[in-house]
């Protein structure tokens, strides 16, 4: 009876202890972690794993390719190589939601939505789990997870991604603040391009884009970028920068659009609206 319960705390601590269950992470449990006999799992020799990613932004261009550097190492060193688990995902804007990218245990390996067929992992040294984009897309700009899972410890780090490339105001032909959130939206993909991110505009205006019409952006903010203060601009004595009108309703509100392009060096994607710049 004693015997009987003691199995049962044991089962029952063990499973209290995994985030989750599938074959692998439990395969692993079973033969790299200790058990002392109260149903308590030990850290195998309290090793832990470190997982290490650049702290600068990468950059690519729309049509290029691009390396997301990952490595990953054991504190203390390990004599002899573990069996991971690589899970790269790209985080949503606000950080909350992630998408998965990629999926790799041993040489199998899975890519996940628009980036099926476009991603593969660098494994140049034994411990680098690197992951490459090819054909990179407007969309992909932003920030990557890259995750290694063993029977010991599920470690990330976030690698950012930026396309370089141009921010443009665009207005219909028809004339200013023409275009609800839709409409701007579709403007840009029209020109084969995709509405500019806050941090696009901003990086646009800290390289002295100037420009006095406002226009929807990604985030369904409407803004527009002052590098000289003056009167038909919000008044001369206000400060330059990235001035806001917040968050218009979608359908209602009618404003200009900032578009984002990027291509490969050289060459350019600006649709029709250079004459605007
Ligand atoms: C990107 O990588 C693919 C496959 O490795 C290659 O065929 C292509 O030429 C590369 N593109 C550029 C722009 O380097
Ligand atoms: C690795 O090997 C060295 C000497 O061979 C040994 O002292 C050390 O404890 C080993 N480390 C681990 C984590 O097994
Ligand atoms: C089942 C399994 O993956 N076991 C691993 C336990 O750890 C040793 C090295 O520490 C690996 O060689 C085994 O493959």
């Amino acid at each position: 009876m004693l015997a009987e319960l003691s199995m049962i705390l044991l089962v029952a601590s063990v499973c209290r202890g995994l985030p989750f269950y599938n074959g692998f992470y439990y395969e692993h449990i079973l033969n790299n972690k200790t058990n002392n006999g109260n149903g308590e799992v030990i850290h195998f020799n309290g090793v832990r794993l470190v997982v290490n990613t650049p702290d600068d932004s990468l950059f690519g261009y729309r049509g290029g390719n691009v390396t997301l550097p990952c490595t990953f190492h054991y504190e203390p060193k390990l004599n002899s190589t573990r069996r991971f688990r690589v899970k790269w995902s790209k985080l949503h804007n606000d950080n909350t939601k992630e998408r998965d990218v990629l999926v790799a245990i041993g040489l199998r390996h899975r890519s996940f939505g628009e980036y099926k067929g476009r991603v593969h992992l660098i494994q140049n040294q034994p411990n680098e789990v690197s992951m490459v984009i090819t054909d990179l897309r407007l969309e992909d700009y932003g920030k990557y997870k890259c995750e290694v899972i063993d029977g010991l410890e599920d470690e990330s780090g976030i690698v950012e991604l930026e396309l370089r490339g141009v921010v443009y105001p665009y207005q219909p032909p028809h004339g200013r603040y023409q275009l609800n959130f839709h409409d701007a939206k579709k403007a840009c993909e029209d020109q084969d391009a995709m509405m500019a991110s806050f941090e696009q505009l901003f990086k646009a205006w800290e390289e002295g884009l100037d420009w006095c019409n406002a226009g929807w952006l990604m985030d369904g903010t409407v803004q527009y970028p002052v590098t000289l203060p003056r009167e038909p601009c919000g008044g001369k004595d206000t400060a330059p920068g990235v001035r806001s009108y917040g968050e218009r309703h979608k359908h209602l509100h009618r404003f200009d659009a900032f578009c984002f392009s990027s291509a490969l060096k050289g060459k350019y994607w600006g649709g029709n609206s250079k004459n605007h710049l």
